[in-house]
């Protein structure tokens, strides 16, 4: 069985009750974790590590704080640290836990296969979503761009140039850092978006009270209908309702007092473990 499990943040405790709960298989299921595995819980170090022990088993797509966590073991004094990530820039395995991420995607097709009963579902996983001006396989394309990088020579570049918001708008004529930036911000970050695509990246609170002007992302009207489902994290304000048929947001707020969401892609059954802290 295939598992997508939204935004683990340090909440180790609340990830290994989950995979009690679905009764988790290492050689039989897989995991989908859609980024951000790390900052603010109390348990980010070991997060890391036991995500990239299991190996094969897990696909990973990263977050915008993992990305943060690589600038930040790669320029080290230059951003301020949350205290939660410091464990794993002391830790002795830090390279080797970085460099795992480095090698990470941004975004990842699913195909679940057909069954007796079922057709083929294909799903695409990335943190924040998929633009409304973007295909599937556009998003895939552009994803490649940045993981080509990330795992090549100039790695460090990509990372130094990533921050920042503009440009807010795609275009496909953007070139070097600011095509870059310009993907991983609509890949890791989109949340609200102007009512032309451009990114909004102020608000992160719920879709009840978006900023003027503003929609949800997944509320642009699409060119093309999505022939597929899409898997999502990055936004725990939406409580992980979208309104929206085929788009799911497994990020429903365990590091902030909610819960961690597991989605069986096989029927769509959903799993929730409550937060275990104390908030
Ligand atoms: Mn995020």
């Amino acid at each position: 069985m295939h598992y997508a499990i939204g935004d683990i943040q340090g909440c180790q405790s609340e990830l290994e009750a989950l995979l009690e709960q679905i009764n988790f298989r290492p050689k039989k299921d897989t995991l989908l974790f859609v980024g951000d595995l790390v900052c603010r819980g109390p348990r980010s170090l070991d997060s890391l590590r036991f995500i990239k022990n299991l190996g094969e088993s897990a696909i990973t797509v990263l977050g915008n704080h993992d990305l943060h966590l690589i600038y930040l073991a790669s320029f080290p004094g230059k951003k301020k640290v949350h205290k939660t990530l410091q464990p794993i820039l002391d830790a002795d395995d830090c390279h080797e836990l970085i460099e795992w991420l480095r090698f990470q995607s941004l975004a990842e097709q699913i195909v679940i296969p057909e069954r007796e009963d079922q057709p083929e579902r294909r799903f695409l996983m990335s943190h924040a979503g998929l633009p409304a001006s973007w295909s599937v396989k556009q998003a895939l394309r552009r994803a490649k761009e940045i993981e080509v990088m990330l795992r090549g020579d100039y790695w460090q570049d990509l990372i130094k140039n990533m921050y920042g918001d503009q440009p807010a708008s795609w275009s496909d004529d953007l070139i070097g850092a600011d095509r870059y930036r310009c993907i991983i911000n609509h890949l890791t970050r989109m949340r609200f978006c102007h009512l032309d695509g451009s990114l909004e990246f102020e608000t992160k609170g719920n879709t009840d009270q978006p900023p003027k002007g503003c929609v949800p992302w997944f509320e642009i009207p699409r060119q093309k209908n999505l022939d597929q489902q899409i898997l999502f994290g990055h936004w725990a304000a939406l409580q992980g309702k979208t309104g929206v048929k085929n788009l799911h947001a497994l990020d429903t707020g365990c590091v902030w007092g909610g819960w961690m969401t597991a989605m069986r892609l096989e029927d769509g059954k959903l799993f929730h473990q409550v937060s275990l802290q104390s908030v």
